[in-house]
């Protein structure tokens, strides 16, 4: 059984999707050629049988054993955070953000709708009262972790959402959304990454696409008023602390070390409506962000308010930004751990520009021109979307149209770039097929290790088994700890992780069982006190005029109340306490023939609101397999008729 090398394969694939002949030359360079899957895989069973994980580029985690990193993963158009074990690939956890979860309940629950809803505009709210009150789709593409001066702390992970102009936050101590909010003036937030210096802080989140201000409905054709908006969010309050309106469309973005400066990648400098207008001109941005300045100019009322928030002008000649010329159509944008450079990823053009973050305070004083930031420029083959870094001074760059990562070397690339004969290029990858996102182990933090690589490719064709027409997403796993990168595992993942965090699995650390006073379920304990009652002890049904609150607890395997009697047309409210405090005893109520299902993990507390419409007996059950009488777990909702 030998493993595929790129050699096997470059060919016939170049042939489809149309690479070079040049790229095609160096199919040879780099190959895997070591067979180390398949090695892994039969290893004789006497060593099966070790009880240590293996250090280096085994990926395999034996049964028993726990994995060394943490991964937080996006699913694009899913809505969800992932979190999946690294090196073994497992996905451990799913946590619903944007999307509805049938599982959890996420959606439904009365503590899941309140986090969906709070944070929306009110115009929003006002659209989808008609439509069942949230939105029910979400494109999340950018997962990142909270920093302290450059390193990962372990509080949250934010998440932006580009179909509904959202951020949302997940706490890490409980693995749950805590909050959502709808971003105003802005459009479509896509590239979003933390302050990491001193400590986030800000949430940088770029709106990417222009729409007239305010967008309603007036000015639909008049293009020149048509603005995008960077925005910094305040991750703690999970406010807006300010924005600011740019040129062109703003696409991904990162922030330096030094808590001076943002940076996002800005295409459509044209500001074209259509394909051919968006690609018109051979240039179009990096743009820097001077946050002091910002921060000053907002404290000194220089910005106008608008839907509550300090807009500044920050297009060309403006103080707060400066527009550095990068060839047409720019994507990704990554701060190296040197604490130095950023790249900025070629797309359209072969090539990343490097930006050494020490040349930018000339050019903001005016002593300097824009262009005198780049350092470098390696051409590196076609379609350079993201670059990551291994912390002892290479990069990693995928590229899309080659289906590669290119691994190549910061100090020889400014080398070349100033005119001395050498190749920054060290070695090109094959992945499958189509990357976009990579990133390394603790690859955006002071942390960097360089041992893992992930390859997010967007196409997976012929490495799987053929599930249908729509095929899952490839996330390989790369070994780079000695210096150069192997391919060791494929991921299938569903549609559609944009992007990942990589985590050492000691900076996470989430409670076992939730705590009883947390905020998760205030107003259910506010509501329980107005009814004369204590969460933990309550089983009783209280009627409040057409409105009903059934309390009950759970303790494996029974819900405290075998039956509830309630009348057509009345709002029910149900709130379920889980008294289980063992480690993994989780219940669910699901509500037979009412769409209703929701997750109550050791020590939560949840609740549900519907109208009980219709009568009937009802039988509700419990749905986490928690007890060798989880069948047994259930009670009955009478729901008596009402005669018209
Ligand atoms: Cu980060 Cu896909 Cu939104 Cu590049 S983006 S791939
Ligand atoms: Cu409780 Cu199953």
């Amino acid at each position: 059984m030998a493993e595929k090398t790129k050699s096997d394969r470059g060919v016939s694939r170049r042939g489809l999707l149309g690479g070079s002949a040049k790229l095609a030359a160096l199919a040879g360079l780099g190959g895997t050629g070591l067979g180390v899957g398949a090695g892994n895989l039969l290893r004789p069973a006497a060593a099966q049988q070790q009880q240590q994980r293996e250090p280096g580029r085994s990926f395999e985690v034996k049964p028993g054993q726990l994995d060394d990193y943490y991964v937080f993963s996006s699913s694009g158009q899913t809505g969800e955070v992932r979190i999946l074990g690294l090196p073994s690939m497992r996905e451990l956890m799913r946590i619903p953000v944007f999307n509805r979860d049938s599982a959890t309940g996420w959606g439904l629950t009365n503590e899941s709708r309140k986090i969906l809803t709070e944070g929306l505009l009110p115009e929003t709210k006002a659209f989808l009262a008609k439509r069942g009150g949230v939105y029910l789709n979400g494109d999340a593409h950018h997962p990142h972790m909270s920093f302290t001066e450059g390193r990962y702390d372990g509080r949250y992970i934010w998440i932006q959402d580009k179909a509904n102009t959202r951020i949302a936050r997940v706490r890490c101590d409980v693995m749950k959304c805590d909050k959502i909010i709808e971003i105003p003036n802005a459009n479509d937030m896509h590239g979003m990454r933390p302050q990491k210096y001193p400590k986030t802080g800000y949430i940088f989140a770029n709106g990417e696409h222009e729409a007239p201000l305010p967008n309603d409905g007036r000015d639909l054709e008049n293009i020149e008023a048509y603005r995008a908006i960077f925005t910094a969010i305040d991750g703690e309050a999970m406010k807006v602390a300010w924005q600011v309106i740019v040129d062109g469309n703003l696409d991904n973005c990162d922030a330096d070390y030094q808590g001076k400066y943002a940076f996002s990648t800005c295409y459509n400098s044209e500001m074209g409506m259509n394909l051919a207008e968006m690609t018109a001109k051979e240039q179009d941005w990096a743009v820097v962000f001077n946050i002091k300045r910002i921060e000053e100019a907002v404290k000194a009322g220089k910005a106008q308010m608008m839907n509550g928030v300090p807009v500044l002008d920050g297009r060309h000649g403006s103080p707060y930004t400066v527009y550095i010329p990068i060839s047409n159509g720019p994507h990704g944008c990554n701060t190296a751990p040197d604490q130095i450079h950023v790249a900025i990823n070629g797309k359209l053009s072969p090539t990343v520009s490097l930006i050494d973050v020490r040349k930018l305070d000339a050019i903001f004083e005016g002593k300097a021109e824009p262009r005198s930031a780049i350092v470098a420029e390696p051409e590196l083959g076609l379609g350079p979307l993201h670059t990551a870094y291994d912390g002892r001074g290479n990069a990693f760059t995928t590229l899309f149209i080659d289906s590669q990562v290119v691994m190549w070397n910061i100090d020889l690339a400014r080398r070349a770039f100033a005119g001395e004969k050498v190749d920054p290029i060290i070695q090109k990858l094959d992945v499958h097929y189509q990357p976009g996102h990579n990133h390394t182990s603790m690859g955006e933090t002071l942390d960097t290790d360089g041992q893992w690589l992930i390859s997010l490719n967007k196409f997976s064709k012929d490495r799987f088994l053929n599930v249908g027409p729509l095929k899952p997403e490839n996330d390989q796993l790369i070994y780079t700890g000695d210096g150069k990168m192997t391919l060791v595992h494929d991921g299938p993942s569903f549609a559609e992780p944009h992007d990942c965090i990589i985590v050492r699995a000691d900076i996470v650390n989430p409670k076992d069982v939730w705590e009883r006073g947390d905020p998760m379920w205030e107003d259910a304990r506010r509501q329980a006190e107005k009814d004369g009652l204590k969460l933990e002890e309550a089983n009783e049904v209280i009627r409040d005029g057409n409105k009903v609150r059934v309390y009950m607890t759970s303790v494996a395997p029974q819900f405290g109340l075998e039956k509830f009697t309630v009348k057509q047309g009345d709002e029910v409210t149900v709130i379920i306490t889980n008294l289980d405090d063992v480690s993994d005893l989780t219940h669910g109520f699901t509500l037979s023939n009412y769409g209703v299902q929701m997750e109550i993990a050791p020590q939560a507390t949840a609740s549900v609101t519907f109208t009980a419409d219709r009568p009937g007996v009802h039988w509700f059950y419990c749905v986490w397999f928690c007890h060798a009488l989880h069948m047994e777990m259930r009670g009955r909702m009478l729901v008596e008729a009402q005669s018209a």
